[in-house]
């Protein structure tokens, strides 16, 4: 038959099927402004667009506009009418300086709390009609509060009731890319790096433009373009042309850009003798690269340091302490109003101190000696991104010094991409945590935004999982979690629940699985943390490439790389003594929480094996032995993912099919590999237990040896 025709048929089924046309592969993230189907509140929004009074003097202004304008057509099916201004205006948007109408509404607006970031939308009377107003102080904040309204509209939110003021909590809120210049992303699971640094600064694909517009949309407002393991070529002038360029486009988005610095890059690009941060010649090094790179890039942010860590170079090799080597940074560029984030995750090859102990034994005592433009970045937990850790003691530890908090966003200990695990609950989970620093409620969140020692500076960064994946992420649910630490940075007072709830009804529409979907998010990180590593149990992954169980690893070429480190499991029993009779990183923390964590009795027990090291037979307090729930949390664990797979595939007439079956299949993939961890750390753990599998769980499947025969020399992002 005529091979054309199946062509044609193609053609006008997508024609025909209007908005379908598109698959929905997630690229556009949570900006799909898709059609709103209740007739009533579309009908209401459309309204919204009769006349809109909307000036645009600024590349900001321009993308704020348009903005609105992509998203009231998307959701309403009418283009809205945009100008200026009008004498009746439905909706204003803009700042006192900017537009006349927020000017004469602006006494009655509580612009003086907005700062420059902030904004506020509201119902006023206006001209003789309640008109939306979008008002700020800033460009920028007209932009964040434009990108807020049309995620409420998304929701379906009821705007003749709008009186929302937004400020955010932190002042940065930073991705870090952990991106190489050849592109491998160190960890990352979506691809490549979406930085084309061959191909900049000539050629600009969109890709960054809506990166910057996905980030602006969330409160993001900094990128560290380049991995903490550093390569000094990026600051040689070629490559500072190509960030210029990336600077340029990112700028209008309320995003400055940001290098990590490698600490020996005088020698390496400079051609000095040394790094060393006291030698003159060293110290005019910098300034002068830090004043070319002002040249090209005036608003540049900073630098990010790792010193002294994972073999990285650091002031130590010449005998200095961290506090110089930031300060020296600082120093260059302070005049230019930049900040260096120095990182806190240090641990030494050398040191026998336990390696949750390192970093505070190393930062504690140099509070007070940073310049005020170093921030102390510390990870969340003290050994590293691990599905569960205590919060680092660094926080409350450290008045006079602002620690930036490091999360990842990327899930390299947890399941890389196939793995569903919404990361909201983590965040909320240490951000939420009680230091003591001041008595009881002093949170985490209080001292990482500044409130509590009263910081100059304040911010949060994620390590990116962005690459250049369709769906920029690697997986659909991934976004949730780049959103998520976008939400949580802006406002880390905000629910996982409710994110989860933004993110979904953006992400898939207002559909009646919402609540289901929400439900498997919110389950997600603790059935990770089932069936990987419970109880507080940690570092049993795989070596190098970190992808699944083994924790039997003993041979790695450092003793802290190895899972027997941190299990150490034996006939006697399993966990790591951090008790004040053990390691005594209890210690570390304010009375309250050591007293109570240094007891297994009033340890929290899922982190129980953090802590201590108990016999097989412990009694829990449910009244099982510790074996017993170990093989009860495990296989928690599984039963989690289970449920999350049967509860996707009861969604599948409310979700589009290719979005649908991507789901599904990674759900397949994350239950085959819960499977996996359960029997492959159970079988290991059983030969000291020496207890046979509680009645009623369902039995261990393979053997161990077959599990530690396997190798996954390709794994992703190591
Ligand atoms: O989690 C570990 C990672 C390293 C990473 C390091 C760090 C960038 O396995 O890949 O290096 O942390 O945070 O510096």
């Amino acid at each position: 038959m005529n091979h054309l025709l199946p062509i044609s048929i193609i053609l006008s089924a997508l024609l025909l099927s209007g908005s379908r046309v598109y698959a929905e592969d997630g690229y556009q993230l949570w900006l799909r402004y898709a059609p709103i189907e209740t007739p009533r509140l579309a009908a209401a929004y459309r309204q919204l667009g009769t006349q809109v009074s909307f000036p645009t003097s600024s590349e900001t202004l321009r993308i704020a506009q348009a903005e609105l304008v992509r998203g009231l057509t998307g959701m309403t099916g009418s283009r809205p009418v945009v100008a200026a201004a009008f004498a009746t205006p439905t909706l204003v948007a803009g700042t006192p300086d900017g537009s006349g109408a927020i000017r004469q509404l602006s006494p009655g607006l509580p612009l003086e709390k907005l700062g420059k970031e902030g904004f506020i939308i509201t119902i006023r009377p206006l001209a003789g009609r309640q008109t939306l107003v979008v008002a700020a102080n800033t460009d920028i904040g007209v932009m964040y509060g434009v990108f807020r309204l049309l995620m409420l509209m998304q929701q379906g939110y009821d705007l003749t009731q709008a009186n929302i003021t937004e400020v955010p909590r932190c002042q940065l809120r930073l991705l870090n890319h952990w991106d190489n210049l050849t592109r491998y992303v160190e960890r990352g699971y979506a691809g490549q790096s979406i930085w084309d640094w061959h191909k900049l600064p000539d050629y600009l694909y969109p890709r960054y433009t809506d990166y910057a517009r996905a980030n602006a949309s969330i409160g993001i407002n900094g990128t560290v373009l380049t991995n903490v393991n550093a390569n000094a070529e990026v600051l040689t002038t070629p490559y500072l042309q190509k960030v210029q360029a990336l600077a340029a486009i990112f700028r209008p988005y309320g995003i400055k850009v940001y290098l990590t610095a490698r600490f020996s890059a005088p020698v390496e690009i400079g051609g000095l003798p040394t790094a060393d941060p006291l030698d003159p010649a060293v110290r005019a090094w910098w300034h002068s690269k830090a004043a070319e790179i002002y040249a090209l890039i005036p608003d540049f942010g900073g630098f990010v340091v790792k010193a002294n860590s994972e073999g990285q170079p650091g002031p130590q090799n010449y005998g200095r302490s961290h506090a110089e080597g930031a300060n020296m940074l600082a120093e260059a560029i302070a005049p230019h109003g930049g900040i260096v984030m120095w990182r806190a995750f240090v641990y030494s090859h050398e040191a026998p101190e336990d390696r949750a102990k390192q970093a505070y034994s190393e930062f504690k005592p140099l509070d007070g000696q940073f310049l005020p433009n170093v921030f102390v970045q510390v990870k969340n937990g003290p050994v590293d991104f691990q599905p569960r850790e205590p919060f680092h003691p660094l926080f409350g530890a450290m008045p006079r010094t602002p620690l930036m908090m490091e999360f990842q966003i990327t899930k390299e200990y947890l399941g890389f991409a196939t793995h569903l695990v919404y990361l909201a609950p983590l965040y909320r989970e240490t951000l939420g945590a009680d230091t003591y620093a001041g008595g009881p409620g002093t949170t985490v969140a209080e001292i990482v935004d500044g409130t509590f020692h009263a910081y100059k500076m304040s911010g949060m960064a994620g390590v990116s999982n962005i690459g250049t994946d369709r769906n920029w992420c690697g997986s659909h649910f991934d976004q949730a979690n780049w959103y998520a630490f976008g939400r949580l940075a802006w406002d880390h007072s905000l629910s996982a629940e409710t994110v989860a709830s933004e993110w979904i009804k953006a992400t898939f529409g207002l559909i009646p699985g919402v609540n289901a979907i929400q439900r498997m998010m919110m389950m997600s990180r603790e059935a990770a943390v089932q069936y990987m590593t419970p109880l507080g149990l940690h570092h049993l992954m795989g070596w190098g490439h970190h992808y699944g169980p083994a924790p039997w690893l003993n041979h790695a070429e450092r003793p802290d790389w190895n899972s027997t480190y941190y299990h150490k499991a034996d006939s006697a029993g399993i966990g790591f003594d951090r008790s004040p009779a053990g390691s005594g990183a209890t210690d570390q923390y304010h009375a309250p929480v050591a007293a109570r964590w240094a007891d297994p009795r009033t340890c929290p027990e899922n982190l129980l094996l953090w802590f201590h090291h108990l016999d097989w037979t412990y009694r829990m307090q449910n009244g099982r032995m510790l074996w017993d729930e170990l093989c009860y949390q495990y296989s928690q664990g599984v039963d989690s993912v289970r449920f999350m797979l049967q509860t996707w595939e009861g969604l599948e007439d409310q979700i589009d099919p290719e979005r649908f079956a991507d789901v599904r299949t990674f759900l397949q993939i994350q239950l085959q590999e819960a499977i996996w961890w359960r029997s492959a750390c159970l079988l290991y753990f059983q030969q000291y237990a020496r207890l046979p599998l509680p009645a009623g769980l369902e039995p261990l499947t393979g053997t161990l040896e077959t599990y530690q025969q396997q190798r996954f020399r390709y794994a992703p992002g190591n």
